[in-house]
């Protein structure tokens, strides 16, 4: 089945329409700031109980959880690599895409959607990301059986022109 792919600007914790979305989380799977502040504040406090026994996780690793007051059903929550630090960046960065879409398609949840995981506070140059994110989006879409939208969410004009060129869509 052919996977839609797109990219919009927006609030990952503003799209109704997905089944799920991809927190870039921390390790403890705590609130913080950037998405994972976002995330928890709309979801409410029982987001945090629900993630506790499932931390801490590893750069590169997935994990669901149920989405409580988010207009979803799931929250996939992943930790991306903070940049040059956990290495190799490129491939961890990668493997949080490839994790959480093979979760996702596990879950049986069709529409999903991920902000520009590592590009905050993690310090991962924009369209360095962009190009590892377009390589493990595009590399893992063969393997999905269930998956049929997969959702950029950018949260700027200059993110989303970036990460439009690198995944090839308008
Ligand atoms: N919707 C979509 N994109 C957003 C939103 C939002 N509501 N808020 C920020 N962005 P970050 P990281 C963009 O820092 O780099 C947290 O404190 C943002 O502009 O959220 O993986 C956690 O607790 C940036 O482009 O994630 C971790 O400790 C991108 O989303 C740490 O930060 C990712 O920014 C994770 O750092």
């Amino acid at each position: 089945m052919k996977v839609k792919l797109e990219c919009v600007k927006g609030d990952i914790t503003d799209q109704p329409d997905l089944d799920v979305i991809v927190n870039a989380a921390n390790a403890e799977l705590r609130t913080g700031g950037g998405v994972a502040g976002a995330i928890h504040r709309v979801a409410g406090p029982e987001l945090e109980e629900a993630c506790r026994p499932m931390a801490p996780i590893k750069p590169g690793q997935a994990v669901v959880s149920p989405a409580f007051n988010l207009p979803n059903r799931k929250v996939i929550h992943c930790l991306g690599p903070v940049y040059n630090i956990d290495k190799p960046s490129d491939q961890l960065l990668a493997e949080c895409y490839k994790n959480s879409l093979l979760l996702a398609d596990k879950e049986q949840l069709a529409a999903i959607g991920f902000p520009a995981i590592s590009t905050g506070a993690f310090g991962y140059p924009l369209q360095e990301a962009a190009e590892v994110t377009a390589d493990a989006i595009h590399s893992t879409l063969s393997q999905l059986s269930q998956v049929q939208l997969v959702r950029m969410v950018l949260f700027s004009d200059r993110d989303l022109n970036v990460f439009q060129k690198a995944l090839g869509v308008v």
